[in-house]
C-alpha cells in the first residue's frame, strides 16, 4: 500500500516541505510539497538524495574500532566503556583541556544534537570547544550580542516585502540562502524584482545571483568593511542618517558619526574597487527606497574584517530605518523562542572569558577559533590537546590549513568521532559512533525557524525505524554523558535538573511548544499539521526584545571601533598597490 509522507527537509537552511511516496517500505518519489507554507513546493536536488544516504552502503551504523588489521565492529556497551574510560584517563593525568571537542554543521539541523550536545559538553568541562561556526558566521553572532544584546538576535532579510536588497558576500541562488531561512529564494528575488524593487550584488565573481541581480559590483576581496563605511559617510554628509523608531534607544550615534568620517568615497576608491559616485549613489538610493535591507555571508564572514562587516551591514540597517521595519531587516518570532530560551539560562553570548594556549585567540559565544586548532594539538606545553572528539563534522576538509589538522589528530592519544562516514577526519578516530540519520531521525528545525523569512512551525516525524540496535545521536550524547558524570557527586545531578536532561527530544519539544507564546501548541497539533503551520510575517519587536538589561542598542561596541585601526592599516596598504 502506498503511504504519503510529509517533512521538512533537514540538509540545508531553507527548510523545504517535502512529500515522499513509500510503498512498501520503498521510497517511489521525492516531491516539493506544494501545501507547506514556508516552501510552497520549491525543493532542490539534494532533498531527492536523502534516499540515497539512507541505502548508501557505505554508511556506518555501528561502532568501530581501529585496529593494526583495519576496522572491526564493536558493541555499544563496549564502545562506550573504552571511550568514556579513555577520555577520563586522560584528563585525569593532563587536565581537563587535554581534551578537545569539534562540532560540524549537520548538529545545527538535528533537534536531538542541538539538546544534547551542550550538556555533554559541559560533562567534559574543557574550553578546548571548537564548531564550524569560527569558520562560518561567528561575525554575524560576535556583532549581535554587542550590538542587541544577544548573540542570537541575527536580523532576517525580509525579502518578500523589501523595495531595495544590498547583497554581499552571498550567493543564495547556488546555496538556497544562509542565515536568511528562505525556501525558493529565486522565486522571493524574482518577486522583488516584479514590484520594481531592486537586488544590488557586491561579489568579487560573477556569481548566478549576480547574474539576476539589476546591478552587480566587483568589488576586491576584503574591502567590504570599507565600502560599508563609506556608504555610512555617505548618509552622514548629506544629512539621510534617520534612524525612526528606534532613535531614543540607541547608544553612540556621535561615535559612529566620528568614526566614519575618514572613510569618504574617494579614500576607499581605489581598494574596493567602487567608484565614489557609485558608492554615493547607492547610498542614495538605499536612504530614499521606501524599505531597504543589507545583508552579506560568508564573503564577508571568513575574510579579515569579518566583525567590522557585520557590525556596519547592521548599522546601514539601522541609520536607514530598516532595522527591526518590514521590508528591512527583521527579528523573527519563532514558535519555540530559542533566544528567550537561552536568555533563561543566562546564555546571552560572550567575548574573551578565556584565550587559546599558543596564539591567545579570543573566546566568542563559549568556543575558539576552529583556525587554531591544530596548532592546539601540535604544541607541546601544559594544556596541549591530547585528545579529540568530533561531532557530525569534518574539520579537515572543512578548516583551514586542513592538512595541518591531518597531521595533528593523526598524532592524538586518542579520538572518536560521531558521525556516520568514514572520511578525511574520522580515519583518525579510535573508535566511530555512528548515529542513524536524516530520514531515520524524527526533527523540528529550532535554529531555522529561528531565521526565517516568515514564521512557520512544522513537526517532521521519522520516515524509517533505523536497524534494530542503531543508536541516534542524542541517545549516543546522552550515554557519554551519563557516564561522564556517573563518577561524579550525585547531588550535583539530583540538582542539575536531571530529570528534564533525561527527557527524550521530542518530550522537550513538546514542552516547548506548550510554553509558546503561540496559543494552543502542542506536538500533538504539530503531528496533524503535516504541512507545517504558518504563523504569519515578520513583525517589529523592539526594544523590548533586546538582550541588553538596559534594553538599548550599542550602535559603537569599542571591540569594533578600536579594530578600525587595523582596518586604516590595510587601506594605507591597499591604496598604494
Ligand atoms: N574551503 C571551504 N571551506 C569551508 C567552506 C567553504 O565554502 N569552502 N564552508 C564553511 C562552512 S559555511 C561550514 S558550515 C563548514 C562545515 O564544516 P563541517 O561541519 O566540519 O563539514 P561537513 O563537511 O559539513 O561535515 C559534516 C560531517 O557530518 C557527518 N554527518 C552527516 N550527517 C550526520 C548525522 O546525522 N549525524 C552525525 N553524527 N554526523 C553526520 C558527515 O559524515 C561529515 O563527516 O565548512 C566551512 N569550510
Ligand atoms: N549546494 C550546497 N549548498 C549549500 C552548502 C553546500 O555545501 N552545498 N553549504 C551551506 C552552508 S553550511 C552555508 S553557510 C551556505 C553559504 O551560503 P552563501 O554565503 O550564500 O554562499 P557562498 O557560496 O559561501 O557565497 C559566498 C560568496 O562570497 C563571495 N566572496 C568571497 N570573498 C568575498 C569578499 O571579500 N567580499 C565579497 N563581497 N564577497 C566575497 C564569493 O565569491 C561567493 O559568491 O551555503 C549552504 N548551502
Ligand atoms: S534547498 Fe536545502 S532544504 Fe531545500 S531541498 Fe535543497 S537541500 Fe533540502
Ligand atoms: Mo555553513
Amino acid at each position: 500500500m502506498s503511504q504519503t509522507h510529509f517533512r521538512t527537509c533537514n540538509l540545508c537552511e531553507a527548510m523545504c516541505g517535502l512529500e515522499i511516496q513509500v510503498e512498501a517500505g520503498k521510497i517511489q518519489t521525492i516531491k516539493g510539497d506544494q501545501n507547506d507554507p514556508f516552501s510552497r513546493g520549491h525543493i532542490c536536488p539534494k532533498a531527492v538524495a536523502l534516499q540515497d544516504i539512507y541505502h548508501d552502503p557505505n554508511r556506518l551504523k555501528f561502532p568501530l574500532r581501529r585496529t593494526a588489521a583495519g576496522w572491526e565492529q564493536i558493541g555499544w556497551d563496549e564502545a562506550f566503556d573504552e571511550v568514556v574510560g579513555r577520555l577520563q584517563t586522560i584528563q585525569a593525568e593532563h587536565g581537563r583541556n587535554a581534551v578537545g571537542v569539534y562540532l560540524g554543521n549537520p548538529n545545527v539541523h538535528n533537534l536531538g544534537s542541538l539538546l544534547y550536545n551542550p550538556p555533554f559538553i559541559r560533562a567534559l568541562r574543557t574550553k578546548n570547544r571548537f564548531s564550524a561556526t569560527s569558520v562560518d558566521q561567528l561575525p554575524h553572532h560576535l556583532a549581535a550580542y554587542l550590538m542587541f544584546g544577544h548573540y542570537l538576535l541575527l536580523p532576517v532579510p525580509d525579502v518578500d516585502r523589501t523595495d531595495y536588497f544590498l547583497m554581499l558576500g552571498a550567493n543564495p541562488l547556488v546555496s538556497n540562502g544562509s542565515l536568511m531561512t528562505a525556501a525558493g529564494i529565486e522565486g522571493r528575488l524574482k518577486g522583488l524584482q516584479k514590484r520594481g524593487g531592486r537586488l544590488v550584488v557586491l561579489d568579487p565573481r560573477r556569481t548566478e545571483t549576480a547574474q539576476m541581480a539589476d546591478e552587480h559590483h566587483f568589488i576586491r576581496p576584503g574591502s567590504d568593511a570599507l565600502f560599508l563605511l563609506a556608504l555610512l559617510h555617505s548618509l552622514f554628509a548629506e544629512e539621510l542618517v534617520d534612524l525612526g523608531r528606534l532613535a531614543d534607544v540607541c547608544d553612540g550615534l556621535e561615535t559612529v558619526a566620528q568614526v566614519v568620517e575618514p572613510f569618504t568615497p574617494e579614500a576607499v576608491a581605489a581598494a574596493t574597487n567602487i567608484s565614489p559616485t557609485t558608492i554615493q549613489r547607492i547610498a542614495r538610493e538605499f536612504a530614499a527606497a521606501p524599505s531597504a535591507v543589507a545583508y552579506g555571508r560568508m564573503g564577508l564572514s571568513t575574510q579579515p574584517f569579518g566583525g567590522l562587516c557585520q557590525w556596519l551591514l547592521n548599522l546601514l540597517n539601522l541609520l536607514t530605518g530598516n532595522l527591526d521595519n518590514p521590508g528591512g531587516a527583521m527579528f523573527t518570532h519563532p514558535a519555540i523562542d530559542v533566544v528567550a530560551l537561552t536568555s533563561l539560562t543566562g546564555n546571552k553570548g560572550s567575548y574573551g572569558r578565556w584565550r587559546s594556549r599558543v596564539r591567545g585567540l579570543p573566546e566568542i559565544v563559549g568556543e575558539l577559533p576552529a583556525a587554531t586548532l591544530a596548532e592546539e594539538i601540535l604544541t607541546p606545553g601544559e594544556g596541549q590537546i591530547k585528545a579529540m572528539i568530533t561531532i557530525a563534522g569534518n574539520p579537515v576538509l572543512s578548516t583551514p590549513n586542513g592538512r595541518q589538522l591531518d597531521e595533528a589528530l593523526a598524532g592524538l592519544e586518542f579520538m572518536v568521532a560521531i558521525d556516520i562516514y568514514l572520511n578525511e577526519t574520522t580515519r583518525h578516530a579510535h573508535i566511530i559512533l555512528p548515529p542513524a540519520t536524516g530520514l531515520e531521525t524524527s526533527h523540528y528545525d529550532l535554529i531555522f525557524h529561528l531565521l526565517a523569512v516568515q514564521n512557520t512551525a512544522k513537526f517532521s516525524p521519522a520516515l524509517f525505524d533505523p536497524e534494530p540496535g542503531m543508536k541516534q545521536d542524542w541517545q549516543i550524547l546522552q550515554e557519554l554523558r551519563l557516564r561522564l558524570e556517573g563518577n561524579r557527586d550525585i547531588s550535583r545531578r539530583l540538582f542539575k535538573f536531571d530529570f528534564f536532561r533525561r527527557l527524550s527530544p521530542e518530550k522537550l519539544l513538546d514542552l516547548a511548544l506548550r510554553f509558546s507564546q503561540y496559543r494552543g501548541l502542542s506536538l500533538a497539533r504539530l503531528r496533524r499539521e503535516v504541512h507545517g503551520l504558518d504563523l504569519g510575517p515578520l513583525r517589529p519587536c523592539l526594544p523590548s526584545r533586546l538582550g541588553h538589561a538596559s534594553k538599548r542598542i550599542s550602535l559603537a561596541p569599542e571591540l569594533f571601533v578600536q579594530d578600525l585601526f587595523r582596518l586604516q592599516e590595510h587601506l594605507a596598504v591597499s591604496s598604494e598597490q
